[in-house]
């Protein structure tokens, strides 16, 4: 008998919560309230809505929101069970109920003094067993004391995985750039494309370059080809199968598979199923990181997390950031009909930070089905996106300031930079703090034509405002503060999968992705012309790529 996961019990469908119904009343009445209303009733409206946590200032007083919105939203909060929920992720509960899994990326940061169980036992210890192996590896080869197989140091390390063992990894390191070892090279290699793994050893020797092989179920397609392809670039210029061993290392749930790659399973670091893909960067996964930053470095990083892990479990839900970054979003996908969210960071070292976002925010939340399987009547996860400031205000921001959709921004900075030249930081901040301003409030007509704006230019440089944003300042970037915004993030939208009441740790869309090319690729490789299944459009195309793939190998033969 097959039994049917039973998650939330007692939490009634979304749109019969008390709360929502109340939250339907009262958009009805402030959707049309502008924020210059809004600052203009209350003097110590920045007061009100924002405070500090862990280290984060968050300033939400930019919201279309007032005492009533806050206060209807977190009952909406109570009424959707958040805080068992919280409960049942920080204990270990299978709350991922499609793949029966629990979700404990929170153990991840986990002090050593700690106990999570998982099916009866303490996973902490493990987790700290890995963290002290990836320690002496990543000591190993930072000092050059891991040599490669002609003796030489390693001087480069490539990451190979896709998604979530990709750009948590790539993101990290950009961001922690400045804490690298600088006389090391970090790439990533990710795409199937082969111009990403040419592009990303072109110019480096093998005897000097190192691959972390990063894929938790060891199986991907992309991650494989790859790393079937930088097993031959480094056999080709080593020559000795012993080399392997040397060269390449793995991060894996699956031993099996990484023995039968040829990697020997010493150098193996080992992540459990309970952590999902898009949650893993600080698991093993975060090998890259470690040894680009330090040991010391990465637990500062840990330590972030876990900073606000606790916040997240503790804080009451008034002064929960995640909470209340969460139920803000559901407010503008729910009510307002706002599609998007950009994430702009005033920070070139968060410059993947937006990419990053969009895979833990879409593909946990891009869900149409509740968690007992029911189609939901609403919108869930919106759409992330964003790049870093101020390269976005010369490109989309105008669509933001002057289009006809609602777009809520958060908005990173941070009081100090890491590269002080000039006044380069008070030029960027400024622009925080002018867009935020411009967003909210917007110029008048009467303001325009103050300006001696001819009439029929008026409505051209009016801005209506009225558009929502957080503002979220922290002192510096270090890794302890990556891992607090990451964390923010993670538990936001574990806030919004609740009240959605939909599973956000589970991901059939991707594991679709990786069947359906499978189907395919041996027609593309066939010899003879293989018969067609597909619909018109794929048959043709499939024909058309069969016959003209070889263009550019003629060209060459004929040129
Ligand atoms: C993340 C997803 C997905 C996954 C990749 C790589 O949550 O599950 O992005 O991380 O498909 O999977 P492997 O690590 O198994 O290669």
């Amino acid at each position: 008998m097959i039994t049917i996961p039973q998650p939330q019990t007692g939490i009634i469908p979304l749109y019969e919560r008390p709360a929502w119904k109340a939250l339907q009343q009262h958009y009805a009445k402030v959707q049309n309230a502008h924020l210059r209303q809004m600052f203009a009733e209350d003097p110590q409206r920045a007061e009100h809505f924002a405070f500090e946590a862990v280290g984060l200032y968050f300033d939400y007083s930019k919201n279309r929101i007032t005492d009533e919105t806050v206060r209807l939203l977190l009952e909406l909060a109570n009424q959707s069970g958040l805080r068992a929920r919280i409960d049942a992720m920080f204990s270990g509960e299978k709350i991922n109920v499609t793949e029966k899994r629990a979700v404990l990326h929170v153990a991840l940061r986990a002090t050593k003094d700690e106990s999570i169980m998982v099916e009866g036992k303490n996973v902490v210890p493990e987790v700290h067993a890995v963290l002290d192996q990836m320690t002496g590896f990543a000591n190993q080869v930072r000092s050059g004391q891991w040599r490669g197989h002609t003796g030489k140091r390693v001087r480069n390390v490539i990451n190979i995985g896709i998604g979530g063992s990709d750009l948590g990894p790539v993101m990290a390191y950009e961001a922690l750039k400045y804490y690298s070892q600088r006389d090391m090279t970090f790439r990533f290699v990710s795409n199937v494309d082969g111009t990403d793994f040419a592009e990303a050893t072109r110019d480096l020797s093998a005897d000097e370059t190192l691959f972390i092989v990063s894929s938790k179920t060891f199986t991907t397609l992309e991650t494989m080809t790859n790393a079937r392809t930088a097993r031959k670039w480094a056999l080709r210029a080593l020559g000795d199968e012993k080399a392997v061993a040397r060269h390449f290392v793995a991060v894996s749930t699956n031993t099996a598979e990484v023995k039968k790659f040829g990697i020997d399973p010493a150098n193996m670091f080992q992540f459990w199923d309970w952590v999902g893909g898009r949650y893993s960067m600080d698991s093993a996964i975060g090998l890259s990181t470690m040894i680009a930053i330090g040991p010391d470095q990465f637990r500062a990083m840990l330590a972030g997390f876990h900073a606000m892990d606790e916040h997240f479990r503790t804080a009451a839900f008034d002064r929960n950031l995640p909470v209340l970054m969460g139920l803000l979003a559901v407010w503008y996908n729910n009510f307002f009909g706002s599609q998007t969210i950009a994430v702009l960071p005033y920070e070139q070292y968060l410059k993947r930070f937006p990419a990053y976002l969009q895979q833990l925010t879409m593909e946990s939340n891009g869900k149409r089905v509740t968690l007992d399987g029911t189609r939901v009547e609403y919108q869930t996860g919106p759409i992330f996106w964003g790049e870093p400031g101020t390269n976005g205000q010369h490109s989309f921001y105008q669509l933001i300031h002057q289009g006809t959709k609602l777009t809520p921004c958060d908005f990173v900075g941070f009081f100090q930079t890491l590269n002080s030249l000039g006044d380069h930081h008070d030029l960027l901040m400024s622009n925080v703090f002018a867009q935020a301003e411009a967003l909210a409030f917007g110029k008048t007509p009467e303001e325009v034509r103050e300006e001696g704006t001819p009439d029929w230019l008026v409505p051209h440089r009016t801005f209506e405002g009225n558009h929502p944003s957080n503002v979220i300042l922290a002192e510096r970037l270090t890794p302890e503060t990556l891992g607090k915004l990451v964390a923010l993030y993670e538990h936001s939208v574990f806030t919004q999968g609740t009240i959605w009441q939909i599973d956000s740790f589970d991901q059939w869309g991707v594991e679709l992705g990786k069947v359906l090319a499978q189907r395919i690729i041996p027609e593309l490789e066939a010899t003879e012309e293989p018969s067609l299944k597909h619909d018109s459009s794929t048959n043709a195309l499939i024909r058309r790529y069969r016959n003209l793939k070889g263009g550019a190998a003629r060209m060459k033969k004929n040129g």
